[in-house]
């Protein structure tokens, strides 16, 4: 078991697209065991590998994650694509790990079908409705080096990021 760190800005990997995976090997399979870790520890329902500062195309997500009384529902993804989006769209209060402490709406595809590596390196689709639908995207986006932020206006942004920079600031300093 190991929680890795989770980087915020202003770190550039965050702004950067990730690699895609060329082999899933054992050193894929524990990065993404240290990713559950992670996210869990947090708790979150999604992580990045970016997020903690492996810019590599993998995505760990668990809508129930932090929820006890309902059963864990994980998914580790590679080389994750959207194949296909809905038209209709939902607005849903975004929050991010990388992004602590603000949470704000962002409007998506209310669904999206997903094909992507599995563990073993099995190609897989689905299709994604409600929360899911919104975490995979959110997801997705930061293996693209797009935070939900970047969906908001330049003043909200500009305001958030500055909020995040200064408060990692002043807990390094105390
Ligand atoms: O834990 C998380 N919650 C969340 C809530 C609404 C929309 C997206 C998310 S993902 C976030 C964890 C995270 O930062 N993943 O990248
Ligand atoms: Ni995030």
């Amino acid at each position: 078991m190991a929680i890795r760190k989770i980087i915020t800005p202003p770190n550039p990997l965050l702004k950067q697209p990730s690699l895609k995976v060329q082999e899933v090997d054992d050193n894929i399979r524990a990065l993404i065991r240290d990713m559950f870790d992670t996210m869990y520890a947090a708790p979150g329902i999604g992580l990045a590998a970016v997020q903690v500062g492996e810019p590599l195309s993998i995505i760990v997500m668990d809508i129930h994650s932090g929820d006890k009384d309902k059963e864990p529902r994980p998914y580790a993804m590679i080389n994750p694509e959207v194949v296909w989006a809905s038209d209709n769209k939902v607005t849903y209060q975004e929050g991010c790990l990388s992004v602590p402490d603000v949470y704000d709406e962002v409007e998506r595809p209310a669904e999206v079908k997903v094909r992507w590596l599995d563990e073993q390196g099995n190609e897989r689709e689905q299709l994604f409705t409600g929360l899911e639908a919104v975490c995979v995207q959110h997801e997705i986006d930061h293996t693209k080096g797009i935070l939900f932020v970047d969906y908001l206006s330049r003043l909200k942004r500009e305001r958030y990021l500055k909020k995040v920079i200064k408060r990692a600031q002043q807990e390094m300093t105390s």
